[in-house]
C-alpha cells in the first residue's frame, strides 16, 4: 500500500502545535477507511478478527489496545490499574494492523474517547468531546512504516543530556543537603553506578516555584557544584500551580500582568496544591510561557541542568467553591437517617473534591488569541507548561541539552520533553504495565520516558527492585522514585543486595554505547528504540501476540521476568538468537536458541538478552557514571552467523544534535569474525 497521509479538518480547531508538517487538507468525503458520523462526532471502523490495534501512548491495558474504552483526558490517578480509563497523558494515536494498515491521530485539545472493541466486540468507536478537530490518516504497509510517517509528522522527539541515561535516584523528599549528600555517599560506597538525585517538592520555601529553602539548602549554589564534582546532577522538581502569597515575585509579577487563568467573571481562579491556595499560569499564551520560563534562570544560574515538571494536568486538590458545595452537602445529610443510596453519596463526597470536573469548567485560558474554558483545552495544559520551560531553556542555555520531562502530556509535547509514568504502585503488575507503556509511548514520540522503578506508592520489595531495574536497564529514563511514607527504597537500603545491584545497574552503564546510539538514531531517523516483536517480525502470527518481550534497538530482544519467585520465564524466540545471561559485566554465560518457545532459567540475579542474527552490540567497560564511562576500549557482543555491520552513534552528549553525520562510526565483522570500527584506534574485545 502506499504511503500517505490525509489530514482532514472539521469545525475551527485551535491549533495544538502537535504536528509540524504543514500538509494541505483532503474532501472529507473522499474519506478512505473508516465511517464518519454526519455530526463529525463519532469515528468507525469494524475490525478484523486479527486486526491489532496499537498506539495510546501512556494508557491502561495491554499493547494491543482491543478490548477496552480509554478515554484520553489528563488525570492525575495514582491507581493505574486496568479497570481505569485514563492517566496522565493523552496521545490520541492508533495504528489499526491488520487486514487493512491505517494510523488514525486525532488532534483535538479536548477529551477523546476510544472505544476499541468494548461496546460491540469488534467495532471501533471514536467519540470527539468537542467539534473543532483535525483528522490524520496515515496509510502505509505495515505498522513500522504508519509509526514512522506519524513521527516524521509530529516532528523530531526530545534528546536529553547523555547523563540522563545514567541511573537517578529520587524520593519525596530528601528534606536537606545532608540528606543528598548521604544518598550520594552511600551510593558511591557501595559502588552502585549513580548520576542523578531527584530534589521533590521539599528543596523549595513553602512549595513555592523557583525559590530553594534557604535553612535546609543554605549555599544551594556550592551544593550543586559540590555534587557535579561527584559526577552526580540534582534535578529539582517543578510544579504547576503558583503559591498566592503577598510579596513573592512570580505570584506578584504574574497577577499584575494578567497571567494566571481567570474565573468567567475575569476574576482570579485560584485552587488548593501543595503551597495551599494557589494560581494557574496561562501557558497557553506565549508571553505566559516566556515569562515562566524564563523563571527556571533561577535555578540554571545555579548550576542545575535538569528539571521534571509535576502536577500539570493540572492536578486541584480542592477549589473554595467546590469545597464550601460538599461542606453544605454534608449538613444536608447531618442528622438525617441515610438510606444505602444517600451512604454512599455520603461517603463518596469526600474523594470527590479532587480533580473536580465542575473546577476544570470553572477557568479560562486565552488561547489562539481566544477565551476558552479550560475544560474544552485540559489536554494542552502540561504540554504547553513544559514547552514554556522547554522554550527558554533553549535561551537560558544556549545550545546545550537540558533534562527536562512532565508527567501530563499531549503529543506534540514529545518534542519538548520526556515523561514519567507518575505515580505507579510497588506491584509485580506494575513492572507488567511499564513494560507494555514503553513501545506505545515510543510510537507516539515519547522516547525519553520511564516509570518510577521499585514503584512510587507502597512498600518494595527486594526482588521486585531487582527485576524492575533489569527492566529499567533498557528505559531511557531510568529513575528509582518513591512516595513519601513508604519503605525507603533507594538501592542501599537492601544491603544483602547490594552487590547484586551494583551489577546490574553496573549493566546499563555497559550497555550505555548500545543504548545511546539506538536513541539517537530512534530520535533523529523518526523510529522507534523500543517495540513490539510484531514490528519487526510482523507476518510471524505469534510474535504478533507477545506482550511481554520487546526488541531494543535493532540488535536485541529482552524478555523481562515480572512474576515474584519466578526462576526463569517462557520466552518466545522468533528467530535464530544467542542468548547472554549476565550477572554482571565480566560474569555471563551464552546459550544459543532456535525459533521456538522455551522456558529459560533466570535467577532473581540474572539478566536474558537476546542478540539478533549478524547484529551488533557495542559495549563499555562500567563506571559509576555516564561522564566516567570510556570508549577508548570497546567490547562486542554478537551473534555472528555470515557477517555483521552496525552504525554506531556517540557524540559529546550535551551538545544539541540534530543530525547523525557526524556521530557515526561503522563497525564491521567479517566472516571469520574479525572486527573492524571504522576511524576507530581504541581496543576492541569480543565477548
Ligand atoms: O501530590 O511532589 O507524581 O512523583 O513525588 C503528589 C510529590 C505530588 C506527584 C508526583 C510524584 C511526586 C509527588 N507529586
Amino acid at each position: 500500500m502506499k504511503s500517505m497521509i490525509n489530514k482532514y479538518i472539521f469545525g475551527n480547531p485551535i491549533n495544538t502545535c502537535a504536528v509540524e508538517d504543514n500538509i494541505p487538507e483532503s474532501a472529507a468525503d473522499q474519506i478512505q477507511h473508516i465511517g464518519l458520523s454526519s455530526d463529525r462526532m463519532h469515528i468507525s471502523y469494524r475490525m478484523d478478527d486479527n486486526d491489532i490495534v496499537y498506539g495510546l501512548g501512556e494508557q491502561v491495558r495491554g499493547i494491543n489496545k482491543r478490548g477496552w474504552i480509554y478515554d484520553n483526558c489528563c488525570t492525575d490517578d495514582s491507581t493505574h490499574t486496568e479497570g481505569k480509563h485514563s492517566l496522565y497523558g493523552a496521545h490520541n494515536f492508533i495504528v489499526i494492523d491488520g487486514k487493512e494498515h491505517f494510523g488514525l491521530f486525532i488532534d483535538t485539545p479536548g477529551e477523546v474517547r476510544f472505544d476499541i472493541g468494548y461496546s460491540e466486540q469488534d467495532i471501533l468507536e471514536i467519540g470527539l468531546k468537542e467539534p473543532g478537530y483535525s483528522l490524520y490518516l496515515i496509510a502505509g504497509s505495515s505498522a513500522a512504516d504508519i509509526v514512522h510517517q506519524f513521527r516524521i509528522l509530529i516532528g523530531k522527539s526530545y534528546i536529553p543530556p547523555k547523563w540522563a541515561f545514567g541511573f537517578g535516584q529520587s524520593r519525596w523528599s530528601y528534606m536537606n543537603e545532608n540528606e543528598v549528600r548521604e544518598v550520594a555517599d552511600r551510593y558511591r560506597q557501595q559502588h552502585i553506578p549513580l548520576d542523578s538525585i531527584y530534589l521533590d517538592i521539599d528543596y523549595m520555601d513553602h512549595y513555592k516555584d523557583f525559590t530553594v529553602n534557604e535553612e535546609t539548602f543554605p549555599e544551594f549554589q556550592n551544593f550543586v557544584g559540590e555534587m557535579k564534582s561527584r559526577h552526580i546532577h540534582l534535578v529539582p522538581i517543578i510544579d504547576a500551580g503558583v503559591k498566592k502569597e503577598d510579596g513573592y515575585p512570580v505570584y506578584e509579577e504574574g497577577k499584575a500582568k494578567g497571567y494566571f487563568c481567570t474565573d468567567s467573571d475575569g476574576n482570579d481562579f485560584v485552587a488548593a496544591v501543595w503551597p495551599g491556595q494557589a494560581m494557574f499560569p496561562d501557558f497557553f499564551q506565549p508571553a505566559v510561557r516566556e515569562w515562566f520560563g524564563n523563571y527556571y534562570r533561577t535555578l540554571t544560574d545555579r548550576g542545575i541542568d535538569g528539571f521534571w515538571n509535576d502536577m500539570n494536568e493540572p492536578a486541584i486538590f480542592y477549589s473554595e467553591r467546590r469545597l464550601k458545595k460538599v461542606f453544605e452537602k454534608i449538613e444536608d445529610y447531618k442528622g438525617r437517617n441515610l438510606d444505602i443510596q444517600s451512604f454512599f453519596e455520603f461517603e463518596e463526597l469526600i474523594g470527590s473534591i479532587s480533580n473536580s470536573p465542575e473546577d476544570y469548567e470553572a477557568f479560562y485560558h486565552m488561547a489562539d488569541g481566544r477565551k476558552i474554558r479550560h475544560d474544552k483545552i485540559h489536554n494542552l495544559y502540561g504540554y504547553n507548561m513544559t514547552k514554556a520551560a522547554a522554550e527558554q531553556l533553549r535561551v537560558l542555555v544556549p545550545d546545550k541539552r537540558v533534562l527536562l520531562f512532565s508527567r501530563s502530556s499531549y503529543i506534540g509535547m514529545h518534542r519538548y520533553g520526556g515523561i514519567w509514568t507518575g505515580d505507579n504502585r510497588s506491584w509485580w503488575e506494575q513492572l507488567e504495565l511499564s513494560v507494555r507503556q514503553m513501545p506505545s509511548l515510543n510510537m507516539c514520540g515519547f522516547l525519553f520516558s520511564g516509570s518510577d522503578i521499585g514503584g512510587f506508592s507502597d512498600d518494595a520489595t527486594a526482588d521486585l527492585m531487582m527485576r524492575w531495574l533489569e527492566f529499567g536497564i533498557f528505559t531511557p529514563l531510568m529513575r528509582n522514585h518513591s512516595a513519601s511514607g513508604t519503605r525507603r527504597q533507594e538501592l542501599t537500603e537492601f544491603p544483602e543486595m547490594a552487590a547484586d545491584f551494583s551489577n546490574i545497574v553496573g549493566l546499563r552503564y555497559m550497555l550505555m554505547p548500545y543504548i545511546y546510539s539506538e536513541f539517537m538514531k530512534a530520535a533523529l531517523t523518526d523510529t522507534m528504540y523500543i517495540r513490539p516483536l510484531a514490528f519487526d517480525y510482523q507476518d510471524d502470527q505469534r510474535a504478533r501476540s507477545v506482550e511481554d518481550q520487546l526488541l531494543v534497538g535493532e540488535s536485541i530482544m529482552i524478555a523481562p521476568v515480572c512474576r515474584q519467585n519466578a526462576v526463569g520465564r517462557y520466552v518466545y524466540i522468533p528467530e535464530d538468537m544467542k542468548m547472554y545471561r549476565f550477572r554482571s559485566e565480566t560474569d555471563f554465560d551464552t546459550e544459543y536458541y532456535h525459533q521456538g518457545e522455551y522456558f529459560i532459567p533466570a535467577e532473581l540475579n540474572e539478566v536474558l538478552i537476546f542478540v539478533r542474527p549478524d547484529r551488533i552490540v557495542p559495549l563499555a567497560w562500567g563506571a559509576e557514571s555516564v561522564e566516567q564511562l570510556n570508549t577508548d576500549r570497546i567490547r562486542i557482543m554478537d551473534y555472528l552467523k555470515e557477517k555483521a555491520a552496525y552504525q554506531w552513534y556517540d557524540d559529546n552528549g550535551e551538545d544539541i544534535a540534530d543530525s547523525l553525520q557526524s556521530g557515526i562510526r561503522m563497525i564491521e565483522e567479517n566472516s571469520s569474525g574479525e572486527i573492524n570500527i571504522h576511524g576507530y584506534e581504541g581496543e576492541i574485545t569480543k565477548i
